[in-house]
């Protein structure tokens, strides 16, 4: 299958609080870098660059609002005489108000956030930018009828909701494909999202609608960030009710449990006859992921792309997470392999 990646994902490199300190963010160029590597490796196709889109493809998916932020926020940030990363540091909690968008950037970016795992520096906003056209590329490849693409994207995107960044990612790439589906003239659109933490964002940006189907199998957020959505009780709101199906799994999951999952959640997408299935890809349901607790083994990843195969539909794979970065490669390409009957 085709994939499509740019090096320009590595403009961006970002710190992490952890531990009472400031570090290298789990999420780094070479985590691209090496999928890239295994691609080639293993012969899985051509590899093209993204085409260019204006950012007005981000919208609809995410606000205006919230596209001139992220697309503005280093120039603000700098304005004020700083040159350091930008991270936000206050936050709208309940019992604030908080509806009103603070003029400054310190204000800023905690409106438009949902923790500080998503730093601004000088080559972030073209780093996104690239990651989103990764995405649309691959889904253009789709609609004009491919079977399936891989769009190898970085920063991952699946935090990202309609108005806010967190956990690393900024502009929803699977979001924002799944909409450019719909926008071509699909009529249904399904997201499967197999990476180990809850797609929040992706949650967030198609609750209320039915066009757009949202499964997630990840780890139970009573123990596993992102804490605050993935609970199996969220199915979705109006016209949206019925069309979000969470599959929380306990931490220690191995692929015996998880392949029933995936069952499930292959029932719901065939019921929701759509014309074409975004994979939200992580990998760091890996056993060795050093963030993450479920136990997939490398083989198991075949067995996931033969399965997600049989759901019979045109299918979009969106690099999302996965930290363990010596087996990344052979992880995430070990899926699109299944896909293929490569096993
Ligand atoms: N010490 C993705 O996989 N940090 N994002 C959790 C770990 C945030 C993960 C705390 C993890 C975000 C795309
Ligand atoms: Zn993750």
């Amino acid at each position: 299958m085709l994939t499509v990646y740019s090096s320009d994902h590595s403009l961006h490199h970002g710190v992490e609080l952890k531990d009472g300190a400031i570090s290298e963010s789990y999420e780094k160029p070479l985590r691209a870098e090496t999928v890239l590597a295994r691609v080639k490796a293993t012969g899985l196709g051509d590899v093209n660059s993204p085409k260019s889109y204006a950012p007005s493809s981000y919208v609809g998916a995410h606000s205006q609002r919230y596209v001139d932020f992220l697309a503005g926020a280093w120039r603000e940030w700098t304005a004020t005489g700083r040159n350091c990363q930008a991270l936000p540091l206050v936050w709208p909690v309940r019992g604030l108000p908080g509806n009103e968008m603070p003029q400054f950037i310190d204000g800023k970016l905690g409106f438009f956030s949902m923790d500080a795992g998503s730093p601004i520096n000088s080559g972030t906003w073209a780093a996104v930018c690239s990651s989103a056209n990764t995405a649309l590329t691959g889904m253009d490849a789709v609609c004009d009828g491919a079977r399936a693409a891989f769009a190898l994207c970085r920063p991952p995107g699946h935090h990202a909701g309609r108005e806010y960044m967190g956990g690393y990612c900024y502009l929803n790439n699977a979001a924002i494909a799944a909409q450019h589906c719909i926008k071509r003239g699909a009529r249904r659109v399904a997201i499967l999202d197999i990476d180990f933490h809850h797609g929040n964002g992706t949650q967030d940006i198609f609750y209320d609608r039915s066009d757009v189907l949202f499964v997630s199998i990840h780890g139970d957020p009573r123990v596993s960030y992102p804490y605050f959505s993935g609970y199996a009780n969220e199915r979705g709101m109006g016209a949206g009710d019925g069309f979000n199906l969470n599959l929380p799994l306990p931490k220690g999951t191995a692929i015996n449990e998880y392949e029933s999952a995936l069952h499930r959640a292959g029932v719901t997408i065939r019921r929701h006859a759509c014309d074409a299935l975004v994979i939200s890809l992580g990998v760091d349901t890996f056993e060795h992921d050093p963030i993450s607790h479920f136990r997939l083994r490398t083989p198991d990843y075949l067995r996931i792309g033969e399965i997600i195969e049989g759901f019979d539909v045109p299918t979009l794979f969106v690099m999302e997470g996965g930290y363990m970065v010596d087996e990344i490669g052979i992880n995430a390409v070990n899926v699109l392999l299944g896909f293929e009957g490569r096993v």
